[in-house]
């Protein structure tokens, strides 16, 4: 499979999104239901540090493995290497994806979080793998999300250039509008909370599996 097909249902979860179940447990299940990709974001209030944080890292990144689900970490690279991860996902903030991929030694995929076409065009000649953009719909997870830009965002990066590149959209997306997400260009849609809050993960992520 190569990235643009793992984009397709890309689950991103950390301790603090998990409120049905454990996070081994929601991932097990997220897994059973068909997700295609895992990103561990272990960020925000009362999330896990150091050795906390790395061990469950650890669980997670196992089960991911067992099942040949690619694992990407969450802005820290230190972290990535420590859990001999797929790749990382970087904010605009963090190390350009250039200078990451040395650090890391070009071998594993750099994602990078973009919201305008304008980013997403330095994403790519930066030499990010994949792009997240987003906020595609109001999301309550990540409290210093930008304003929505929309899945039309979408359509006009791939309009300005960018037909084919890895994209994935991100913010709100519920098996409601993710359809609209993907009619837009995207290759995939990334979701925290509609599959780490459901009652049954594997019955989420079977759903937004199935969707298209
Ligand atoms: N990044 P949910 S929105 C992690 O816009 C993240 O870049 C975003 O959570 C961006 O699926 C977001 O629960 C939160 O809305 C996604």
């Amino acid at each position: 499979m190569n990235i643009s097909e793992q984009l397709k249902v890309y689950f991103v979860m950390g301790s603090t999104n998990c409120i049905n179940h454990d996070p081994e447990k929601t991932l097990a299940e997220a897994i059973n239901g068909g997700i295609t990709l895992f990103q561990y974001r272990e960020k925000g209030e009362a999330s896990l540090t150091d050795e906390n944080r790395v061990y469950l890292g650890k669980k997670l990144r196992a089960l991911c493995k067992r099942y040949s689900i690619p694992f990407i970490v969450n802005d820290d690279i230190e972290l990535a290497l420590e859990l001999e991860s797929d790749g990382v996902h970087l904010g605009q903030d963090d190390d350009a994806p250039l200078v990451a991929k040395k650090r890391i030694k070009n071998h594993m995929i750099i994602g990078l979080s973009t919201h305008t076409v304008e980013e997403a065009k330095l994403a790519v000649t930066a030499g990010a793998d994949y792009i997240g953009v987003g906020p595609m719909f109001t999301t309550k997870t990540k409290t210093d999300a930008h304003e929505v830009v929309g899945p039309t965002l979408i359509s006009h990066i791939r309009a300005a250039g960018l037909p084919d590149f890895p994209i994935v959209g991100i913010g709100g997306i519920t098996i409601h509008n993710a359809l609209e997400v993907y009619q837009s260009g995207a290759n995939g849609i990334a979701v925290i909370s509609s599959i780490s809050h459901a009652s049954s993960p594997r019955e989420a992520a079977e759903a937004f599996n199935t969707l298209r």
